[in-house]
């Protein structure tokens, strides 16, 4: 198996580019196809700070890395959720990722910041943990955001996250949130845009990148991601992917270069007031992540927790 650019000895075959890369030709093919999602949906101008979220898995450090090597000025967010040995590894593995190439880190934690983590909130609630996980995580980092002066949050949402999450809100007619997925989100009062650079690579080239440039992940699966809908129909998908190489794709950018306008006026335009609490604009008093901190607090709503109907996205 020859590298289609060099001609040299191939280490992984891409039946969806019907090609095959050696390890640095990988490396530059990963680098264009990032630099191209962010010229297309205009993610990042010059100058911009990007603030980097980072799980400690595959694809959030290569984001980093490859952010890094494309010299966009980047700094890195960790956010603990405090699922035991889980969390602790991850924040380590990142910590090392970090201090070994001179980047700048930023840890927060759930458990400090607001004194409860996502297990508890599970047991406590009747959302799923993802479903919990998911509202703390966007909460949280686009507070960082601000916090920090970030002019935007980068995440590491792959081809197969979107696709997966592009299925599921079909599968629903979900037009609110069809509105709202794609992968810039503007900046807008109390929010800080959000793009998703990693959106023309799959699961299994971020894996290939990290293995041939060094990246030290965490393999570990989170251990409260069973029954999550969206890893379901990463495995239909890949089924079908399978038969059709490139479907994938096809079907995620597709949708997002000719049919995602179509839903544009189905975004929520409910009026927005400031969070009680926390500031965040919000369409009641309090915000949903605020609401849910109330709910974890609350020593009598002590209830079994419920399984799937997770978002499990930043
Ligand atoms: S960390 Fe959180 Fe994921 Fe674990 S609880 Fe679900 S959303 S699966 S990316
Ligand atoms: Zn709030």
């Amino acid at each position: 198996m020859k590298c289609r650019r060099c001609k040299g000895r191939a280490v992984i075959d891409l039946p969806r580019h019907n090609a095959a890369f050696c390890g640095d030709c990988l490396i530059h093919m990963v680098h264009g196809q990032v630099e191209k999602a962010i010229r297309h949906f205009k993610m990042i101008e010059s100058g911009d700070k990007v603030l980097v979220a980072v799980s400690g898995g595959k694809d959030s450090l290569a984001l980093w890395q490859i952010l890094a090597a494309l010299g966009y000025e980047t700094e890195g967010v960790f956010l603990g959720l405090g699922i035991a040995d889980y969390s602790s590894e991850a924040e380590q593995v990142v910590q090392r990722f970090a201090s070994d190439r001179n980047l700048t880190l930023h840890v927060t934690s759930l458990t400090d910041s607001f004194g409860f983590d996502i297990p508890t909130a599970a047991a406590k609630t009747r959302r799923s943990p993802c479903g919990s996980c998911g509202l703390s995580k966007r909460h949280i980092l686009n507070s960082e955001a601000l916090r920090l002066d970030a002019d935007l949050i980068a995440t590491g949402h792959n081809l197969d996250d979107e696709a997966a999450v592009l299925f599921g809100n079909v599968l629903r007619w979900e037009s609110g949130y069809l509105a709202r997925q794609y992968p810039v989100l503007p900046a807008s009062p109390g929010f800080a845009r959000k793009v998703k650079p990693l959106v023309r690579l799959t699961e299994r080239e971020t894996a290939a990148y990290c293995i041939v440039s060094g990246i030290d992940y965490q393999e570990t699966e989170c251990p409260m991601s069973a029954g999550n809908r969206h890893l379901r129909f990463k495995t239909l998908l890949n089924e079908v992917e399978r038969d059709a190489p490139g479907s994938k794709s096809v079907f995620l950018h597709q949708y997002f270069d000719h049919i995602h306008e179509r839903f544009a006026g189905d975004a929520s335009k409910d009026e927005l007031m400031d969070c009680h609490r926390c500031g965040t604009p919000t369409t009641s008093e309090l915000c949903a992540f605020c609401r849910l901190a109330d709910r974890v607090s609350d020593p009598v709503r002590l209830v079994a927790p419920t399984v799937d109907a997770g978002v499990g996205h930043v």
